[in-house]
């Protein structure tokens, strides 16, 4: 009966943390079996809270996603910083991520003191195993299990999946009973539109270099439900200074019709519709200033 079904059901939150491009978006998006949190070889690709939800035997799994943690220099880097620490406070469980050959340096020194404040259970994924020798990767587990009280730790691989199931079983075991938050069969809480700017920002992050995609900032102004069935979508890109503007145009136009025509395609294929997409570029000096971006962002401003 459902009734009795419901008392065995377990329901919580996994906050995934851990330095920039450790491979928390990779790991939530192989836990969901979907992609929901927008991937890229570049640090500080992930800029708020995305969460992804996913289903193992009667529980209910939801993930959160956050910006990586490092050293905040400019303001939306202490959002994005503050909205990662802020995930651990309503997590069940917390999980740090370490890319495994990277090992140990100031990001993760950092996340260690900050861990020991962290009262939810802590558990250590170490990720990338692929790109690391079994030796290293044991005394690295060990030294970290000597520094901070993890109540489990797992040797994965986000990116093949390597050990993603166990982690999971993990997970689904240890968080506590309850009712489901969400539909059995939802994977994000977040809006298309906010999902459609994110692969924009990606193919954006993917074609530009250096400062630049951090210079930068993506959001859906216009959606449109169109006769036919399509999706008629409009988006901004944000940019800092006009000589920016120019680098995503590029030569007549070819750069932003190239991230025009990725972006395109992956937004149809997620929304399931064909789609008409309309990118336009704007310059808007001190947009990473302006308290209305963080919103669009799903941030909060931090006002110091
Ligand atoms: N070799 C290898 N690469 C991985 C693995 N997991 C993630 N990556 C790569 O690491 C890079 C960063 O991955 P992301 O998932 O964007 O990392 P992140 O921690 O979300 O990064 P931020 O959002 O910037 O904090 C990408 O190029 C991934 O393909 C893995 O298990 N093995
Ligand atoms: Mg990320």
């Amino acid at each position: 009966m459902a009734e009795t079904a419901a008392q065995d059901t377990r329901c919580g939150f996994v906050a995934l943390i851990g330095a920039p491009n450790a491979g928390k978006s990779t790991l939530l998006n192989a836990l969901v079996g979907s992609k929901i949190s927008i991937v890229t070889p570049k640090v500080q690709t992930t800029r708020a809270l995305i969460r992804g939800i996913a289903m193992e035997g009667a529980a209910q799994l939801i993930f959160v996603d956050t910006p990586g943690i490092f050293a905040p220099r400019r303001r939306l880097d202490r959002a994005m910083v503050g909205s990662a620490w802020g995930s651990t406070h309503d997590a069940d469980i917390v999980a740090f991520l370490i890319d495994s050959q990277k090992g140990v340096r100031d990001d993760e020194e950092a996340i260690l003191r900050g861990l020991a404040e962290v009262r939810a259970p802590k558990v250590l994924v170490l990720n990338k195993v692929d790109l690391v020798e079994k030796p290293k990767l044991l005394a690295l587990a060990q030294s970290l299990n000597e520094r901070a009280a993890f109540a489990a730790t797992f040797m994965i691989s986000a990116r093949s999946g390597d050990r993603v199931g166990d982690l999971k079983a993990y997970f689904a075991a240890h968080v506590p009973p309850g009712p489901w938050l969400y539909p059995e069969d939802q994977i994000s809480d977040a809006p298309l539109r906010q999902l459609a700017a994110e692969i924009t920002r990606e193919k954006l992050y993917l074609r530009l270099h250096q400062e630049l995609p951090y210079q930068s900032t993506v959001e859906t102004e216009v959606w449109k439900e169109l006769k036919d069935g399509a999706v008629r979508i409009e988006q901004t890109i944000y940019v800092e200074r006009e000589s920016q503007r120019k680098i995503v145009l590029g030569k007549g136009g070819q750069t932003i019709k190239a991230i025009g025509a990725a972006a395109r395609s992956e937004i149809a294929e997620a929304i399931e519709h064909p789609v008409h997409l309309f990118l336009f570029v704007k310059v808007r000096e001190g947009w990473s200033e302006d308290p209305e971006r963080y919103r669009e962002m799903g941030l909060e401003f931090p006002y110091e």
